[in-house]
């Protein structure tokens, strides 16, 4: 097993890392797994599937409801999760803390209720060009119910955001800027906390889409000053089907539920319901608690290790990769921002990136192919798609090596 560039894992091993995660030991095709899917999902450490299966097995209930034992050990255990995600992205207060199904669930919740509390007809939503679908959709959705218009900030070669377009389109008429963090399919690391004092001098809220950040950097929603953040557990280590939406306090307090059903209410009468405080008023019906608490399991374990050491070793295996992948013949790479994290995108010679995917699994390196759910950035650069590799704590020299070599072979087949 290689080391890390800069053994910034130290004293821990990289080896010490990967043996925490079961999955990594997968033969595919005869050949030890390589995974750099990870911004399509990260895989789980013992600690998180230890967590899940240790909620299931000995507490066990529904959340806020019972008197009995049980259900007040699962109602602390997801409230401490809750307590966690605050702590981890910084958060003011614990019920500034939604938990949703993802990032999408996030989203779609802002562009629900904000819609309705806040949009008008003429009144704009900005977002920008490089938005995963799920950024971009449910905006759509919001525009077209309110008769608001969708403003799109455009993005240069290399994968930046035009700076200039973002001030001119930053008109009074702008009610929300809605911008991705990272992108996940360049690789971008956009000026978020820029564009949030320029947004709010201009009047707009902002939400941030945070689901290819909060695992490769720290986040401080405070410091950020961001009103919404929404990011999914299942990039972050943790479980499927459960998310986070941070929104101000201020904010979650003037917007209207999202969801009715149980939880959510304080009384029920068939004339008229009252709702509960926050968080509960956005959270209907039983929450996913044995994802929070496999999500508070995930945050732990970054923590242990240090999401700034994650990002330095990160950053030295990114630099690693992308000279090493600049010696294969026909490597182009798709996205040159100079601020970078997490996706590497890019195409080898005139091949479809499908073809090339295919040729790397049965090398047993697992990258994803296609559009990334972010189809305008490819008709923006006139490309069908791309192959990503993207990286994540337990990546090592080992994987990229192997990553080129399979790269040199699938070249080769393919002509
Ligand atoms: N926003 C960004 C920036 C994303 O990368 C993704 C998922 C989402 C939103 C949606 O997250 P979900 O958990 O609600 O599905 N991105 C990817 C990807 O790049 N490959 O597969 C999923």
């Amino acid at each position: 097993m290689s080391q890390n560039t800069l053994n910034i894992y130290e004293p821990l091993s990289i080896g010490a890392i990967r043996a925490e995660f079961p999955i990594l030991q997968t033969q595919v095709y005869g050949y030890p797994l390589v995974y750099l899917d990870n911004a399509a999902s990260t895989q789980k450490p013992l600690a998180v599937l230890e967590a899940l299966d240790d909620y299931y097995r000995t507490i066990n209930a529904n959340v806020h409801r019972g008197v009995h034992y049980l259900s007040q050990q699962a109602t602390d255990a997801f409230e401490a999760a809750r307590h966690r995600v605050a702590s981890y992205i910084h958060a003011a207060h614990d019920h500034e803390i939604i938990f949703t199904r993802g990032t999408t669930d996030s989203i779609n919740l802002v562009a629900s209720v904000f819609g309705r509390a806040c949009l008008r007809p003429g009144d704009e939503i900005l977002i920008s060009g490089m938005e995963h679908h799920s950024n971009i959709v449910p905006w759509q959705m919001a525009c077209e119910y309110y008769g608001a218009k969708l403003r799109v900030i455009p993005f240069s070669d290399r994968g930046e955001l035009d700076m200039d377009a973002f001030a001119r389109l930053l008109t009074g008429r702008v009610k929300l800027l809605a911008v991705a963090y990272v992108s996940n399919s360049l690789g971008t690391v956009n000026p978020i906390r820029e564009m949030i004092g320029m947004a709010h001098s201009a009047g707009a809220a902002v939400l941030i889409d945070a689901a290819q950040a909060v695992q490769h950097m720290p986040v401080d929603v405070q410091e950020l000053d961001a009103d919404f953040i929404a990011f999914s557990s299942h990039k972050l280590y943790g479980p499927t089907g459960i998310g986070v939406l941070y929104g101000k306090e201020a904010w979650l307090n003037r917007l209207p539920p999202y969801q009715g059903g149980g939880e959510m209410i304080k009384t029920v009468t068939f004339e008229k319901t009252t709702y509960n405080d926050l968080p509960f008023k956005f959270e209907a019906g039983t929450p996913d608690m044995a994802g929070a608490i496999g999500l508070r399991a995930a945050i732990d374990y970054v923590e242990s290790i240090g999401i700034d050491r994650i990002q330095l070793a990160e950053e030295a295996l990114m630099g690693y990769a992308l000279d090493s992948l600049s010696t294969v013949p026909g490597f182009r790479l798709v996205g040159e921002a100079f601020h970078r994290s997490g996706a590497i995108s890019f195409l080898l010679g005139d091949h479809h990136p499908f073809d090339v995917g295919e040729l790397l699994d049965k090398q047993g390196i697992a990258v994803r192919t296609g559009h990334h759910c972010t189809q305008p950035v490819m008709d923006r650069l006139g490309i069908p798609g791309t192959v990503r590799a993207s990286l994540a704590i337990y990546n090592t020299i080992d994987d990229i090596d192997r990553l080129v070599v399979g790269l040199q072979k699938a070249g080769r087949i393919l002509g």
